[in-house]
This record gives C-alpha cells, sequence and structure tokens, in this order.
C-alpha cells in the first residue's frame, strides 16, 4: 500500500522550517503532497502560482523531489483535496503553544468530515522561531533572510521587493 500524506500551508513564502517538516515527512512517507492553501484569516503576499514554483525549486536543491508532488488547492476543504488523491494523513509543524491552540480544532473537525488524521511534528530547534511572517517583515525593511529561507526564495525576495 502506498503511504501518501499531505503537507498543507500558506507557504507565503516557503521557509526552512517549513522544509524542514517536508524532508521528515518524505522520510516516513512513499508520497507527499505539498499543498498550497489559501488562508483567509492571512493577507498574502506571494500570488500562489508563484509559491508553487519557488517550492518547486526549493524542493529539487534540497534534493527531495523523488517523491514530493507540490500542488495548489482552491476547490474548498482541504479534505476534499486529501481524498482526491488518496491521502488520510495531514502533516503539520506545531512550534509552540499557540500553533497547538490553532491546529487542534482543525484537526478534530478534519477528522470528524472524512477520518482525516492529522500528525504534528515538533520543528527542528534551529528552526522553530522562523515564520513566513517574520520573513516577509525582514525582506520588506530590506533585512537579509537567507539564514530563514532557501537560496530560489532569497533570490526571489530580493529582486521584487
Ligand atoms: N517549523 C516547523 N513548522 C512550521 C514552521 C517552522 N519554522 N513554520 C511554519 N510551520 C508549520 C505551521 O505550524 C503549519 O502547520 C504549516 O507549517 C504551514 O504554515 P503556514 O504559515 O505556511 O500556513 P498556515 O498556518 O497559514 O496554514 C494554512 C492552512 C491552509 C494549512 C490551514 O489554514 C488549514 O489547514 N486550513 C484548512 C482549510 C479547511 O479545510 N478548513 C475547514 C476544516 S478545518
Amino acid at each position: 500500500m502506498n503511504r501518501i500524506a499531505v503537507v498543507p500551508g500558506s507557504f507565503d513564502p516557503i521557509t526552512l522550517g517549513h522544509i524542514d517538516v517536508i524532508a521528515r515527512a518524505a522520510r516516513l512517507f512513499d508520497v507527499v503532497h505539498v499543498v498550497v492553501v489559501h488562508n483567509p484569516g492571512k493577507s498574502a503576499l506571494l500570488p500562489i502560482a508563484q509559491r508553487v514554483t519557488l517550492i518547486e525549486k526549493a524542493i529539487e536543491d534540497a534534493g527531495l523531489s523523488s517523491n514530493i508532488v507540490v500542488a495548489s488547492w482552491s476547490m474548498g476543504l482541504l479534505v476534499d483535496y486529501c481524498t482526491e488523491v488518496g491521502s488520510h494523513i495531514l502533516v503539520k509543524g506545531v512550534r509552540s503553544q499557540l500553533d497547538l491552540t490553532y491546529e487542534t480544532p482543525m484537526a478534530l473537525v478534519n477528522r470528524n468530515l472524512t477520518g482525516l488524521e492529522t500528525l504534528f511534528m515538533l520543528p527542528d530547534p534551529g528552526q522553530a522561531h522562523v515564520s513566513s511572517s517574520l520573513v516577509r517583515q525582514v525582506a520588506a525593511l530590506g533585512g537579509d533572510v537567507r539564514p530563514y529561507v532557501p537560496h530560489v526564495v532569497a533570490e526571489y525576495l530580493q529582486a521584487n521587493q
């Protein structure tokens, strides 16, 4: 049986913290779908298609592309994407109590909707403070984002700020 996991996120932009979670999921599952989903609670910096392109390049540069599919989903519930690709497991990174408080109700609702399980992964301690919003802020103020994001993202942000 193919074990398929879905790693969803806004990825606006993808960070080294996200890459760490994706790389670890790719070691645990046969196929990992990294899915860009619009979060209506956040105002976006990058168009979704650009986020997908940056994820694809970052994953390739990290040598991770063999069992990872990158996609976006705007057709409604995330559980419907999972059903469509035959996945029963979401993988989410949890950096803090705040993340857990935000993620717990979503995990419970997703399990009620279709039986989808959510696997929470602790972060790499070296990346636990990294977030896309921090990266957007540092980039907007002209700071160096290279410690926090894949090379392609740093290049993109430098060229487009
Ligand atoms: N280290 C480890 N994990 C991290 C790091 C880091 N440095 N940074 C972020 N993460 C984790 C986050 O905790 C999150 O789990 C994931 O990576 C993605 O993070 P973001 O910031 O890119 O994405 P979010 O938090 O805006 O999540 C957007 C989702 C679309 C995934 C979320 O809103 C969701 O699951 N929505 C479901 C929509 C739906 O179907 N709703 C109805 C039923 S609940």
